[in-house]
């Protein structure tokens, strides 16, 4: 890959759209591979897969993107057009594009909770995602997947970016293990988007998974009826700090078992992060000296839930090192990426204007 020298500080905006950017790719690019049981044989094939899709434009196959990417949109066009989060806006939003462009790969459940909000006029929002799975909500990873526009939009005020990261993954996915993977990948980004980093400095892995942890800490006390356990969210974070110690034992299998590649948050939103944190080393596993395909290559390399999990990596990687790492060949590859960079930067402008500069951040 060619690329200029590297900025010494990223700009805010730089980030949005990486942030952006990087979850449409990792999508995009993950599609293809999602379901799969990843072999050292299909590994090579993906490999020289992202070499063509990163190398020179060569007019296509353009990579289509999935669920993922349309709630992303969703979720950001509503925030832009309401200078905010308006649950009924919101949850209109994801209907009508569901049923717009239905063949897009969602979930198996959700479409119930689209019927009813449309059938029921948006009379009571948050039903329909209540009674999913016999009243227990659903607890996919369609929540965590769509969140980075809030994280981006909200990244300056905590309180903020919480409670509407809460209500507006409620609308789908009512189940406090979906919530809490929402809540934590929103936690990530604005982590990422808070690092004043120099992108040539090596990030403190084990730090961020610290204050990411302390952070669940406070949200993640509410006992769950549906898992044995108090703090499953807080147990993946000790799983993924144990597997950081150990990068030579840490690639494939033992980051499945631990960490899980499935549909489910509790099993995928923890190794997005991990995804994200490894690729900031080189690997040998994985020849490319570009951090973000690497989280991304990382994330599809582990097969099962490959769009969404490079979906999530992606926008952490983007929102760690901003648009930098994007050519013009994968933009190209990926459709839609020339509107989700103006979303990005309408989303910036937005912000600022709620968010002035000068105001500190409410951590
Ligand atoms: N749906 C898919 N992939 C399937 C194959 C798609 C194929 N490639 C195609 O093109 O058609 N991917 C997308 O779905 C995931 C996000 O799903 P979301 O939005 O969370 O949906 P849902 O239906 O609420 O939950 C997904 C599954 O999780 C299990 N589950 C959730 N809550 C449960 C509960 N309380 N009890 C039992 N199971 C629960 C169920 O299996 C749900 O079907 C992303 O991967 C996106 O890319
Ligand atoms: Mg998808
Ligand atoms: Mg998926």
């Amino acid at each position: 890959m060619k690329i200029g020298r590297i900025p010494i500080v990223m700009d805010l905006q730089k980030r949005f759209r990486g942030c952006l950017l990087g979850g449409l790719t990792g999508d995009c690019l993950g599609a293809p591979f999602e379901g799969d049981t990843m072999t050292p044989g299909s590994r090579l094939v993906l490999h020289n897969y992202m070499d063509k899709l990163y190398g020179e434009y060569t007019s296509g196959p353009v990579k289509n993107y999935t669920d993922d990417t349309a709630m992303t949109k969703a979720v950001a066009n509503s925030l832009i057009e309401n200078e905010g989060f308006d649950a009924k806006d919101m949850a209109k939003k994801f209907v009508n594009e569901f049923y717009s462009d239905p063949g897009r790969g969602y979930g198996e459940a959700i479409p119930r909770v689209f019927d009813k909000l449309r059938k029921q006029r948006y009379s009571n929002l948050y039903d329909p995602a209540q009674q999913q799975f016999g009243g227990s909500g659903s607890y996919g990873n369609g929540g965590a997947m769509r969140i980075a526009p809030i994280a981006l939009f909200y990244h300056k005020n905590f309180k903020k970016m919480i409670e509407v990261a809460t209500n507006s993954t409620k609308l789908t996915h009512a189940n406090i293990i979906g919530v809490n993977g929402a809540l934590l990948q929103c936690i990530a980004i604005q982590q990422c988007l808070l690092l004043k980093n120099e992108p040539q400095e090596r990030l403190n892995e084990l730090k961020f998974i610290q204050d990411i942890a302390t952070k669940m800490e406070t949200l993640e006390n509410v006992d769950s009826d549906i898992h044995d356990f108090k703090r499953p969210y807080q147990d993946q974070l000790l799983e993924l700090q144990n597997l950081l110690e150990n990068p030579d034992i840490a690639y494939d299998e033992n980051v499945i078992n631990k960490l899980g590649n499935r549909i489910v948050a509790l099993y995928s939103v923890p190794t997005a992060i991990y995804c994200f944190l490894r690729a900031t080393q080189p690997m040998k596993e994985i020849k490319t000296d570009n951090p973000v395909r690497r989280a991304i290559q990382y994330a599809i390399s582990l097969g099962g839930d490959t769009d969404t999990i490079a979906c999530m990596a992606g926008s952490l990687a983007g929102a760690y090192y901003g648009d930098y790492y994007f050519n013009e060949s994968i933009r190209k590859h990926c459709e839609s990426s020339e509107d989700i960079v103006k979303t990005a930067d309408k989303l910036f402008h937005i912000m600022q204007t709620q968010y002035p500069a000068k105001d500190e951040t409410d951590k």
